[in-house]
């Protein structure tokens, strides 16, 4: 069999693709290259590398063999012409934006966005002269109406973390390249075994592979993967070399090689538990509204069905009683680990207005459509019976303290309390 067939499943390939073993004195496992410099052999060999008229390695912050690797073996899985790998998904999402866009050009970008990414945006690269508008991405007419002659990036998240909402890839991606603009999408949520933006006709897909990729919570990675390699080698050479030096260790790409072999086994686990978590959260009495795609009742249900393969492993609810409850709740988990990220074997609940988006100021969170009652649960791959014993005596904890009239429950400092 040829490890490196595009032909061979997604899961053959996330296992073998790009690495012949006999080509390694017969290791199964990729050596980890940890070597920050190469040697030359001479110096018009070194000199020929720095003019880009040979292929080696040369130094670790523009390419490495381990890393290189694992990058084609991203692109492989999301059927990109290249990718590059950083040292966090901030990383990537900041090198390649740095690299597409020029003082005066606008990037339009969805109303809700990871909290970093949005201050990235509205508090980086707006001061450099970017012009960073927000629109309603869940409604592909309104993309159209907001594009203008200085778009260059549609940015958007699909699912958003933290509110689940949407966006129709194929219907923007189209309005987006009429107007002459490119198509950033982060497929974090999904990662490539749920969703394949490239093949819906995005340009770039960018990762945090601190989540699922890596799959358990032990290093800061991220990676973007092109559609065309020309912007791939331009995202390289500038955005990862020169603007962010956000270079990943080749240690992190062995760890996420690592995970990416279970990858399709832990996210089918990850969505039928969330898949039954979203259900006994809608089922009980103690919740107002639960967002989760794989729900009938979800307002996107069937793009949902259209453009991913399974729904996810995130799950975003309110409780009737607002942040209170919600603070109840997460104070009375016992299994459930009170922490931000996401994608990690162990389930997580984190409350996004004092946690991950607290970036946004309360008016930005209220205008963007972050609710601060709302909590958020990253759904792990605990035995379901335990998830779910855990969560309902969370949830009739909060119902017992809201009952008692119990307001000892502090507001989160960034929240203002109504
Ligand atoms: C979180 N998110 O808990 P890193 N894109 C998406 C993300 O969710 C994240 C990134 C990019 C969380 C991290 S909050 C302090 C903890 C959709 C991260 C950025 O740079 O690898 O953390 O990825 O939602």
């Amino acid at each position: 069999m040829s490890a490196t067939t595009q032909t061979k499943g997604f899961s053959t390939r996330a296992i073998h693709f790009g690495y012949t073993p006999a080509e390694h004195q017969g290791a199964l496992v990729p050596p980890i290259y940890t070597s920050a410099t190469f040697a030359f052999p001479d110096v018009a060999y070194g000199a020929r590398c720095f003019a880009g008229e040979e292929a080696g390695y040369f130094y670790t912050r523009i390419a490495n063999p381990t890393l290189a690797l694992l990058e084609s073996r991203l692109a492989s899985l999301e059927q990109g012409a290249g990718a590059v790998v950083f040292g966090s998904g901030m990383g990537a999402i900041s090198a390649t934006l740095w690299s597409m866009l020029e003082p005066g050009d606008e990037v339009l970008a969805d109303m809700t966005l990871y909290g970093c990414t949005f201050a990235f945006m509205t508090h980086g690269l707006a001061r450099f002269g970017v012009v960073i508008r927000h629109v309603d991405m869940t409604d592909p007419d309104a993309v159209a109406q907001a594009m203008s002659p200085k778009t260059r990036v549609v940015y958007f998240e699909s699912p958003a973390n933290p509110n689940m909402r949407l966006v129709d890839i194929d219907a923007v991606a189209r309005i987006a390249h009429q107007g002459g603009a490119k198509v950033v999408v982060d497929n974090t949520y999904c990662t490539p075994y749920l969703q394949q933006p490239l093949l819906l006709g995005a340009d770039v897909s960018v990762h945090s592979m601190t989540k699922y990729l890596g799959g358990h919570g032990d290093l800061t990675a991220g990676a973007a993967i092109f559609a065309d390699a020309e912007l791939a080698l331009r995202v390289r050479l500038y955005g990862l070399k020169d603007m962010t030096g956000a270079v990943m260790s080749a240690q992190d790409a062995h760890l996420v090689m690592r995970g990416l072999k279970t990858l399709s086994l832990r996210m089918d686990r990850h969505c039928q538990n969330a898949q039954k978590v979203a259900e006994l959260l809608q089922a009980h009495p103690a919740t107002d509204v639960v967002h989760f795609p794989g729900l009938p009742t979800f307002a996107q249900h069937a793009l949902a069905k259209r453009q991913m393969r399974q729904f996810g492993g995130m799950v975003a609810f309110e409780l009737k009683g607002g942040l209170l409850a919600g603070i109840c709740f997460m104070d009375a988990l016992q299994l459930v680990t009170r922490a931000v990220s996401l994608g990690d074997a162990e389930t997580l609940a984190q409350h996004p207005a004092s946690m991950t988006h607290s970036t946004y100021t309360p008016e930005e969170r209220q205008a963007h459509g972050i609710s601060d009652g709302l909590v958020r649960l990253s759904i792990g791959l605990e035995d379901i019976e335990d998830i779910l014993a855990d969560i309902t005596q969370a949830l009739e904890q909060a119902q017992r303290m809201l009952a008692a009239g119990h307001d000892e429950a502090p507001a989160p400092p960034c929240v203002q309390m109504a």
